[in-house]
């Protein structure tokens, strides 16, 4: 299969019809030829599978559609390079970007087959830990939406994401195997199949033009087999790629054992090589520093960059060009190895003089940085990288050279900025820092807040922003308004139709005309009337569950994100102990459901245990009668995709309360705003860009900034001295330390409240009394419900801002360089039912 851009007349695509008569025929055909049951027989899972076949035939057919349309158009294409695609479930996310949701669920109504049934059987795919990952999925669907020629790349995991249960009150991982079924979105392609060297050794050559090249020699070899995800655009337009590599054992695996008569070591050898692509790794700003992480990263690297040189060279254009037809973005320093194999192709393969490749790389790339924390930073043992990958460790070895050369003229006798700014780390036992290797080869460099990017300038990246200021700049994340409005909240999609028309999804700077609804009563009716609704769905979902009965007519307060001490979950459970000491004191205190939900990374003790004791507190809280449905706390289990899409829109309190300067931007907190939940939050990430959106009287804003953090950290002032800024905190710390809450685990709540006391580097007790007063605040704004549906409703109106599409836009303007290649819908006669 080669890119022509020629299509063959004989080659006419017929598209498939989309209305009810038709998708009915499909579906049952899918149901017979495809799945292979009887109808009278089918299970809702095979159901499930027959629609999804039919609807994939749809948009198969349009990315066929979009594809010559860019080969003939000549367009410059992106290519995005993550290890991590939160996507969560695809059927119905499908049906509505093909513009076919109501006529497929009408033609499922007519087999007899509830679509809401089947719809929940399916898994989410879940290969991303969280706002990193999801940020990815997003940026797929939008380049397909606006029009953007764009590829994602990525590995498949055969285990995604862990599910969390919750077994005596604690985390428990389970295994996540969500192809168990099979996957019918997924196209298999074995003839893309690239191979992959490790180990090995490096040959030098001495050319006669004076270059060296060099060959990679011996080593192993694994295979990388495409799989192909569409991705539909919304109503019908573009169809783009996502293509997930997955590891396969080289064909001639066995050749040597089954030689010497040892057939069962052969086979076990290929499943060894297979366990590249075996699992996701769970971990979130935390760096793995294991082999066979750095083995996936370089995997599903050279897999696709050799899949981008293949097309380059099948459209027939010279191998100098490269840049100018294709922009590689790093999703942060996971693939940063693609700046040394793209040296490494376009060196040993291409024949390309040093100079000339590393002009073409660096315009080529560039990358995204997802965090500050220095213990999120992968650096490599220079050991490790000298077994695993010969060849690119001498290319590193070289750009470091040139980079440190070109500073070294640039700002003569500065060694210590020399040795700051080296790729090689020398003070932790000769490591490569990815990150280093990452800016280096990159003509852009962005951060994803206003507030992140100027910290990485004066901080992480000082020096390089030094030496290279322009090529710092900020993209602050965004969220589709596809998945997060209209599919999670068809209430409030309804409500705003009504008033200003449906334009708004394709350009949510239109939103803004909702504003002025905001002071209409009638508004502010229906939207209560819309949240109440999405509050009964979530709190059926709560009682399935974990049994919990929660009431849906008092104010929902959740906190949805990975546990992390960082992000402060403890911060809102002292408040849950606040609020529980209260009333059994006897004090009227605002009735409100507390809900929590979000994993911890396996190996992050602390993070568990923050989960073990939030759902100790909650058993307590829940059972004890004098709460009297005043108070209930809910920890949600196994947070994902489509539970974010039902606990969001149920939201009336949204809280980021990280500690300001370490929460790069966050994405959770602009999907809640966006369907009506009032932020409380510090001056952390995009909260700042947030209020300024929604104006400071439609949020809560408390605590240190990120400079008085730093301020304060530098003073060392102990954790323990801020017990008596509130009049409550010393009795509910001293009520932790001392095991009323706990259920066995009376140890974990001592080491917990010890934490708070003395450790805590993240200011939980020094930010509690502002933050126990900016609850108050809320508490008396949501006793008013005119008032707070007026700034609930304000903010849906002025997030506009924060739609991915505006992300996506200014990558494509300021960093890419590319333009859109909308696909002209099919007449739209064909698709009426
Ligand atoms: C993260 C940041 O922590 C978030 O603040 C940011 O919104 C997202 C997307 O830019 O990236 N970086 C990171 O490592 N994670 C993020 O969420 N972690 C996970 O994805 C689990």
């Amino acid at each position: 299969m080669t890119e022509s851009t020629q299509p063959n007349p004989r080659h006419r695509l017929s598209p498939l019809t989309c209305d009810a008569p038709g998708l009915r025929q499909s579906i049952r055909d899918a149901l017979v030829r495809v799945v292979g049951k009887d109808p009278d027989l089918a299970t809702p899972r095979d159901w499930l599978h027959a629609v999804s076949f039919a609807i994939r035939e749809r948009i198969i057919e349009r990315r066929v559609v979009t594809r010559r349309q860019f080969a003939e158009e000549d367009v410059k294409r992106v290519y995005y390079l993550s290890m991590e695609y939160l996507i969560g479930r695809m059927l119905e996310a499908n049906l509505r970007n093909m513009g076919i949701f109501e006529v497929t669920q009408q033609a499922l109504q007519d087999l007899g087959v509830d679509f809401r049934e089947i719809a929940r059987l399916e898994e989410d795919a879940a290969l991303g830990n969280g706002g990193l990952g999801r940020l990815a999925a997003c940026i797929l669907e939008s380049m397909a939406t606006q029009g953007y020629p764009g590829y994602g790349y990525g590995i498949r995991y055969e285990y995604g994401m862990f599910q969390q249960h919750i077994e005596h009150f604690r985390q428990v991982e389970h295994p996540d195997n969500w192809l168990r079924y099979g996957n019918p979105w997924e196209f298999p392609r074995p003839e893309k199949t690239f191979p992959v060297r490790f180990y090995g050794y490096v040959v030098e050559h001495h050319r006669p033009d004076g270059e060296t090249s060099c060959n990679w020699e011996n080593g192993e070899e694994v295979l990388a087999m495409a799989y192909d995800y569409p991705t539909a655009g919304y109503e019908r337009r573009n169809v783009n790629n996502l293509r997930l590599w997955a590891a396969k054992a080289t064909r001639d695996f066995d050749l040597r054992y089954f030689n010497e008569g040892d057939y069962i070591r052969a086979v076990a050898d290929k499943n060894e090589s297979e366990t590249i692509s075996m699992v996701l790794y769970p971990n979130d700003a935390t760096a793995i520093g294991k082999e066979l992480r750095l083995k996936q990263e370089y995997f599903f690297v050279s897999a696709s960059l050799q899949d981008i040189f293949d097309r380059h060279r099948q459209l027939e254009y010279p191998i100098e060009e490269l840049a100018d037809k294709a922009a590689i973005q790093l999703n942060d320093t996971h693939p940063a190895i693609a700046v040394a194999e793209c040296m490494r192709l376009l060196l040993d393969e291409h024949r390309i003089p040093w100079d000339q490749a590393w002009t073409i790389t660096q315009n080529l790339f560039s990358y995204t940085n997802h965090t500050l924390m220095p213990e999120a930073l992968e650096t490599w043992p220079v050991a490790l990288m000298e077994r695993v990958l010969p060849r690119h460790m001498g290319i590193i070895y070289r750009i470091n050279h040139e980079f440190i050369e070109e500073v070294r003229h640039r700002f003569p006798g500065e060694h210590e900025f020399f040795r700051r700014l080296s790729i090689i780390d020398e003070e932790h036992g000769r490591r490569v820092r990815m990150a280093h290797l990452a800016v280096i080869g990159s003509h852009r460099v962005n951060g994803v807040a206003a507030l992140h990017t100027s910290l990485l300038k004066q901080t992480l990246f000082a020096d390089f922003s030094r030496v290279w200021p322009e090529r710092f700049v900020n993209v602050t994340n965004g969220v589709t308004p596809r998945l997060w409005m209209i599919q999670a909240n068809p209430g409030l999609t309804e409500l705003i139709d009504s008033r200003i028309g449906s334009d708004w999804k394709f350009d949510l700077d239109r939103l803004k005309q909702f504003a002025p609804y905001a002071s209409d009563e009638a508004t502010r009716e229906a939207f209560r009337a819309v949240k109440l609704r999405n509050k009964e769905r979530l709190a059926a979902l709560v009682h399935k569950r974990t049994g919990l009965a929660i009431r849906p007519d008092v104010m929902y307060d959740v906190q949805i994100k990975r546990i992390h001490e960082y992000k402060r979950q403890l911060l809102k459970l002292l408040h849950v102990i606040e609020l529980y000491q209260r009333i059994r004191d006897g004090e009227d205190v605002l009735p409100r459901v507390v809900l929590f939900a979000g994993k911890a990374a396996p190996g992050y003790q602390r993070a568990k245990d923050i989960i073990a004791v939030i759902n100790e507190v909650a058993d307590i809280v829940n059972h004890d009668p004098a709460m009297g449905d005043r108070l209930k706390c809910v920890f949600f289990p196994n947070y994902e995709v489509s539970s974010a899409t039902i606990i969001i829109p149920a939201a009336d309190l949204s809280e980021q309360i990280s500690t300001a300067g370490f929460e790069a931007s966050g994405t959770g907190n602009m999907k809640l705003a966006m369907n009506g939940a009032l932020t409380i939050g510090t001056l952390d990430g995009a909260n700042i860009e947030i209020r300024d959106a929604v104006g400071t009287e439609n949020i809560f804003i408390f605590g240190m900034t990120a400079d008085r953090v730093s301020a304060h950290r530098a003073q060392g002032i102990p954790p323990g001295a801020h017990l008596d800024s509130h009049p409550r905190l010393r009795s509910m710390v001293e009520a932790l330390r001392d095991g009323f809450f706990s259920n066995g685990g009376r140890h974990l709540h001592a080491e917990i409240a010890r934490y708070l006391l003395e450790e805590d580097p993240f200011f939980v007790l020094a930010d509690y009394a502002a933050y126990s007063d900016a609850c108050a605040q809320a508490d008396r704004l949501y006793q008013d419900a005119e008032a707070w549906s007026e700034a609930a409703l304000l903010n849906v109106a002025r997030m506009s801002h924060f739609s991915i599409d505006r992300t996506v836009r200014e990558y494509a303007e300021n960093i890419w360089n590319v333009l859109p290649e909308p696909v002209p819908p099919p007449c739209p006669e064909s698709n009426k039912n």
